[in-house]
């Protein structure tokens, strides 16, 4: 295992959205020990404490949910992966999953900076492909992958620097696609193993065919984890959970694939809302499949009380 200089970013961002409960994401992962665990696999972690949003002039909006907290999370949020990213393997801890907006966008312009393309592994049950514009339910945590990738609507955000190719895109674990984002997704090169091709091929051979096009490339890699991709059986604090998702087996197999490839540069941990969790399970599971990020493998981990 090679050691690791990790910095965590509290990012308790709960504008994205109508259900509230994601502000106490981060401290959710504290207490679950994801510091220490991290730690005991030989990574130097920094906790830089949870960050607070810019204050912005923008007005509320008729149909969009908290668009000025979520625009000011979105500045904060780019300038503290841009100042992370040259130093270690920044962790987001969230938060929902609107903070995107602010990460990918800022990891995208470091990885400019530095001359490498940036890929990104998305593993969700959505696609978060709405853009402001066609939204019907006005939510933002909806919306990160269209701002990152460039699609038009954003006008209230800051404009992106460095929109990430949608063919440096892959998608797993979807299985809620709205209409309006299925048509656009048809357009693009997105790479998308939802679970129907998860249940036909298996999680593996998918990633290894992105995760080859990443080292091809020599690049950097985002992985932005919701909660929502995994099953709800085994992760129930989430507050948009649909049946199907990714078994544990299939989690922990994609994280220690993604710590094999040694291309992961930095991390989205998304949508946990610790108010709908039981006894800290789901925190505790995010910090497992963490830890096999990091290198630890399914069959050492120590039994835990909760199983
Ligand atoms: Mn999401």
């Amino acid at each position: 295992m090679t050691a690791q200089d990790i910095i965590f970013i509290g990012a308790p961002v709960d504008s994205g959205k109508d259900r509230k409960g994601c502000i106490m994401g981060p401290d959710a992962y504290r207490t679950a020990g994801l510091e220490d665990t991290l730690a005991g696999l030989g990574c130097t972690v920094i906790d830089n404490g949870n960050l607070t949003a810019e204050q912005t002039e923008i007005p509320d909006h008729d149909h969009l949910v908290a668009l000025p907290q979520t625009v000011g999370w979105t500045r904060t949020l780019h300038a503290a992966a841009v100042e992370a990213a040259p130093k270690g393997l920044p962790i987001f801890l969230g938060g929902d999953h609107s903070l995107a907006l602010g990460t990918v966008t800022g990891i995208a312009d470091h990885a400019a900076s530095v001359g490498k393309p940036l890929f990104v592994l998305w593993l969700d049950a959505h696609t978060d492909y709405h853009t402001p514009d066609t939204t019907s339910s006005g939510n933002l945590h909806g919306t990160p992958v269209a701002y990152f990738t460039g699609r038009d609507g954003f006008d209230a955000f800051p404009a992106v620097n460095n929109p990430v190719p949608t063919a440096n895109i892959c998608m797993m674990g979807l299985r809620s696609v709205d209409p309006e984002e299925h048509a656009a997704l048809a357009d693009t090169e997105m790479h998308i193993a939802d679970m129907r091709a998860i249940d036909e091929f298996g999680i593996r051979a998918p990633l290894a065919h992105f995760l080859d096009r990443v080292a091809a490339a020599d690049g950097l890699l985002h992985v932005s984890l919701d909660v929502d991709f995994l099953d709800p059986d085994i992760a129930p604090a989430v507050g948009t959970t649909v049946p199907g998702g990714a078994t544990l087996r299939e989690a922990h197999l994609i994280m220690e694939m993604l710590h094999d490839s040694g291309r992961v540069t930095s991390l989205d941990l998304v949508e946990l809302n610790p108010f709908m969790d039981e006894r800290g399970r789901t925190a505790s599971l995010m910090v497992d499949l963490t830890a096999s990020l990091m290198g630890r493998r399914v069959f050492d981990r120590p039994t835990r009380s909760f199983v």
